[in-house]
């Protein structure tokens, strides 16, 4: 018989940065939950992705001297990596730039424009373009953008709109139809309140820049950022191509997992789209509370605070970092990350409750039998008391983890934990083994706490892979018996089962000097994980340039052309500070040059080189002078 399907998602990353612990969070949930679906025999699809179109990716590219596609291919690389070490078990990683998304999503724009769904139309308003927004005069804050308050400027393009307030009635139906469309509740109230306050139909085409999927039938246009990022649910599965099969088999999604900033987006944009394309909707969005740093934001600043995946992995182990994020904020609310509560979790839950249990478990059984369990056993009215208190918590852990409530359901399993480390302090083993005519108890007391500890590494295994594994293996029990059904019988390790000690599993942690440590890891460390070497650096070749003629690139907004004397030759560089300068206040200045740097094509004009310059906290730009004494050419050292 075919297996019931669950197919779950996580947003597909922006690929204008490279990833925090807070993309962890929705991708470790969402890892979870389908590392749980699987175990309970679900045929599960696990999402997850890359959204590489955009402004602001173009922009970045940009500021990198690099083609945008060189400079998103490496972004998801470290996205993919960051995965890799986390254990994340997707199915699929789809990038917007896949040729078979881009396809699909020009053949969604055409349905939806031949239907009578989109239509061409103008956009005005304030435009930010850091923020890639446009915003009406009652939404600037003293003339400036609301979001990043740098200044804005009046645009009006061409573009297409989708008809999205045609659908403000059909989404509050069917909000009421299906109660558990939009979770948690108070998500859904304020998407209801949303809507009712009025919806705008929906700019879905640009034509202010050129990175993106173009609209198929008016090339000067691509399709703005959500007809293409959120397409990627259907198109991942082949929607809009031959190979459809798994689209046929997944959709529609069971969950799309995201944080409550991009609910709306998720509730309003997507349902509509889809009733435009006459698809079924997703069984439910889910909008997950905030990580939030010690400043109350949602992206650390402070030094202090290591937030880096990479690093936390490398010093802690994936499996740390994973039960802290599912375990500390329970799902649903905004929760804090600090480096000192994730050295907590570690010392106490994973050290002192876990950590203790299998070792003080698989030492005695080692100690007292030579790590193989004798058959002879006798029971004790503690004992049941232990085994039914624990198949109570395995269901309720189960209702918990359907119901996405990780942190309570790892909540049970760390009450199973405690039960387990009280029984061995009531039943006292040590003292058990000091006489012979105990054995046959000794015996019953371990073989229980070998059978819990089987049943615990099940329960933890969606959360902690890893760990899960290194239990098992301590306790010596096969494959048959750490399946899903299986712990839901007590009693079935067999009788001789063989345990040795391993490793420890969550060596304790020294707080204050880790801490120390973590705040002396030097920028570097924190934001690349390496430093470079003074040979490194040695290979950029800075020189003075002097600038003959600097002229605006005419394809575009942000580009300046400099002609520059580089002592030798007069060399063409590109350079994307069009924004700050007028084009004839640079002439005759000195400026420093990265000589050796690669040429590359930017709006069909090679540039062979790069001027310096800093950028400040507002985003303003300044050109790096050099002494104007020096000749053109002199190196800079
Ligand atoms: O919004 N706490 O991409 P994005 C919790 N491309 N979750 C966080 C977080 C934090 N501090 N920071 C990031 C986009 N996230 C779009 C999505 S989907 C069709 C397109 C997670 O890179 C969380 O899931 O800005 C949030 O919704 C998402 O990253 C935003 O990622």
């Amino acid at each position: 018989m075919d297996k019931k399907t669950f197919y779950i998602t996580t947003p597909i990353y922006y690929a204008s940065g490279n990833p925090h612990v807070g993309h962890t969070y929705s991708t470790v949930a969402a890892d979870v939950l389908a590392r749980f679906k699987r175990m309970q025999g679900y045929d599960v699809m696990f999402l997850t992705g890359m959204d590489e179109h955009g402004q602001k990716v173009e922009q970045n590219a940009q500021k990198n001297h690099k083609a945008p596609q060189v400079y998103v291919d490496e972004i998801a690389e470290n996205f993919k990596s960051i995965w890799s070490a986390m254990g994340i078990s997707y199915d699929k990683f789809i990038r917007t730039t896949d040729l078979n998304h881009k396809k699909a999503v020009q053949k969604i724009f055409k349905k939806l424009y031949d239907k009578g769904e989109i239509y061409k139309g103008k956009y005005k308003g304030w435009y930010c373009t850091p923020c890639e927004a446009y915003f009406t005069d009652a939404q600037l804050n003293e003339g400036k953008c609301p979001d990043c308050r740098r200044e804005v400027k009046w645009m009006e393009e061409e573009a297409y709109f989708f008809k999205l307030s045609a659908y403000a009635g059909k989404l509050i139906n069917y909000y009421e139809k299906f109660p558990q469309f939009i979770q948690p509740e108070g998500r859904k109230n304020e998407m209801i309140q949303f809507i009712k306050s009025g919806l705008d139909d929906l700019c879905v085409s640009r034509t202010s820049f050129k990175w993106g999927v173009p609209v198929p039938f008016d090339e000067k246009h691509v399709t703005y950022v959500w007809i293409d990022a959120l397409s990627n649910y259907i198109t991942a599965q082949g929607y809009g191509s031959e190979n459809d099969e798994d689209f046929k088999k997944y959709w529609p999604a069971d969950v799309h997992f995201m944080a409550k900033e991009i609910v709306r987006f998720h509730a309003v944009i997507w349902p509509a789209i889809l009733m435009a394309l006459d698809l079924p909707l997703p069984k439910q969005i889910y909008g997950h509370g905030w990580v939030l740093f010690e400043d109350g934001s949602k992206m650390s600043k402070s030094k202090g605070n290591v937030i880096d995946p990479k690093i936390l992995c490398k010093r802690y182990g994936a499996d740390a970092l994973r039960y802290f994020l599912m375990r500390e904020i329970p799902f649903g609310m905004d929760g804090l990350f600090s480096n000192e509560a994730l050295i907590k979790r570690i010392n106490f839950d994973l050290a002192n409750d876990l950590g203790n249990l299998v070792s003080r478990t698989a030492t005695m059984v080692e100690k007292y039998f030579e790590g193989k369990l004798p058959a002879a056993q006798k029971s004790a009215p503690l004992d049941t008391e232990l085994t039914s208190s624990i198949m109570e918590l395995i269901k309720s852990y189960e209702s918990k983890m359907n119901s996405f409530k990780f942190s309570s359901a790892l909540s049970d399993v760390w009450l199973i934990i405690s039960k387990c480390n009280k029984y061995i302090d009531e039943t006292m083993p040590w003292q058990l083994g000091k006489s012979k005519d105990k054995l046959e108890r000794l015996t019953a007391v371990l073989y229980n706490l070998c059978e819990a500890l089987r049943i615990i590494s099940v329960l933890i295994s969606p959360v902690m892979p890893e760990k899960s594994k290194a239990i098992q293996t301590q306790i010596g029990v096969s494959q048959d018996l750490i399946t899903w059904n299986s712990i839901k019988t007590w009693g079935l390790l067999p009788a001789e089962v063989k345990a040795r000690k391993g490793d420890t599993l969550f060596p304790r942690i020294d707080m204050q000097t880790e801490l120390e440590e973590l705040a002396n890891l030097s920028p570097d460390v924190i934001e690349k994980e390496s430093f470079i070497g003074i040979e490194d650096f040695a290979k950029v070749k800075l020189i003075v340039g002097k600038i003959k003629e600097c002229e605006p690139l005419k394809k575009s907004k942000k580009l300046l052309k400099f002609l520059i004397d580089d002592g030798q030759t007069q060399r063409t560089v590109v350079s994307g500070i069009a924004e700050f300068y007028d084009p004839s206040e640079l002439i005759g200045k000195n400026i420093v040059l990265v000589s050796n740097l690669k040429p590359v094509k930017l709006c069909g004009v090679e540039s062979s080189g790069m001027i310096l310059a800093s950028e400040d906290s507002q985003g303003k730009v300044k050109v790096i002078l050099a002494n104007e004494s020096m000749e053109p050419g002199s190196k800079i050292s």
